[in-house]
């Protein structure tokens, strides 16, 4: 291996004439930007537990109003990645949102893509693109980019949700914001969940012969997920992981071009071994509990807990119960797989 110049063997005064220059020499920095064989990972494994984060959610909502806060998030900041850090992973966004009963969160749209996935509450909505979503526990909703989203709340109990974004990508980039709206009125009609993407395999016969919208499908219940989970776990054998993607029905492809979206279930018993990659994940369990095990590191997991994993992280997840675990995964392989970088490691 090169051992590399430092910039303390250069002259005072040309590191002096670089830097009034704006110009920096690159072999002192080579490492830190490219090491060798394996990224250097600030990101570290991170376990949020619900038994913190709703408590201090709840009380978010005692402290400030709606109008005071437009989402009412707390951020998952992974310890890592420094004290102001907004982000979960390098690449993910995470926040813990709360909506009260009859409060409302105006309509906006934005060039980061979001998706919620409900944890807790009943009667909580989202309108996304004049489409009305029920909210349940477990369901996925996408908001992608420039799709005009609002929530409200016509139940009784708080309603709380994580928002997964790709706003640190489109942060470092410079291409991150808003734009407000006016309120949408919601359709009557049930969301396409219900109507025109109801079984798998099936999609309206126009959309055969026509350009294919974008996100034809928005909302993701839980019930036909965790079923579908189910159904599969009875033949995959107990080396494999019962892991399904959402997808874009219309494409067959990830169901957002940045952030993508998996559930697993875990058998009793079970460990699984998911492949050493190069992408970032943020796993939240639906249901159940568990432990995973992530470069070493022991995190032990219960409903509606949420925990990062790096990059490149070595990961075994173990179900040492009777009963089934359910685990939602967010990564961003999509991204990773577009720009040619992806990698997985046998
Ligand atoms: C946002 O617009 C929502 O629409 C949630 O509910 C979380 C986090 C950062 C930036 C915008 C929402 C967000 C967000």
């Amino acid at each position: 291996m090169l051992e590399l110049g430092t910039l303390e063997e250069l002259p005072r005064a040309y590191r002096e004439a670089l830097s009034n220059h704006h110009l920096a020499p690159l072999w002192p920095l080579m490492r830190a930007a490219l090491p060798y064989d394996m990224p250097i990972r600030r990101a570290r494994p991170h376990l949020w537990k619900w038994t913190d984060v709703r408590p201090d959610l709840l009380r978010a909502g005692e402290l400030t109003p709606l109008e005071k806060a437009e989402r009412r998030v707390l951020i998952l900041a992974n310890p890592g990645l420094g004290p102001d850090s907004i982000r979960a992973t390098p690449s993910i966004f995470i926040g813990m949102q709360l909506i009260l009963p009859g409060e409302f969160a105006p309509t906006h749209k934005h060039s980061p893509s979001a998706i919620r996935m409900v944890i807790e509450g009943e009667g909580g909505y989202t309108i996304v693109r004049g489409e009305k979503c029920p909210m349940e526990k477990g369901d996925l909703i996408l908001t992608p980019s420039g799709l005009w989203h609002e929530h409200g709340h016509e139940g009784a109990e708080p309603v709380i949700w994580m928002d997964a974004l790709d706003l640190p990508v489109v942060g470092a980039l410079e291409c991150a914001y808003a734009v407000e709206g006016k309120s949408q009125t919601g359709s009557n009609q049930p969301d396409a969940s219900q109507t025109r993407y109801l079984r798998a395999g099936l999609v309206p016969y126009s959309s055969l012969g026509q350009r294919r919208p974008d996100y034809p499908l928005i909302r993701y219940p839980w019930r036909d997920v965790r079923e579908a989970l189910v159904a599969m776990s009875g033949v995959v054998d107990r080396n494999s992981m019962v892991q399904l993607a959402y997808i874009n029905p219309e494409t067959g492809a990830e169901c957002m071009p940045i952030l993508g979206f998996s559930a697993m279930m875990l058998r009793p018993g079970e460990t699984a071994r998911p492949i050493r990659r190069s992408s970032s994940a943020v796993l939240h369990c639906i249901e159940g509990q568990g432990e995973a095990l992530i470069d070493g590191e022991t995190i032990r997991f219960a409903e509606s807990d949420t925990f990062a994993t790096p990059t490149h992280a070595e990961i075994e997840i173990l179900n040492r119960t009777s009963k089934p675990a359910f685990l939602f995964q967010v990564d961003d392989a999509p991204m990773q797989r577009k720009l040619g970088f992806y990698e997985e490691f046998q």
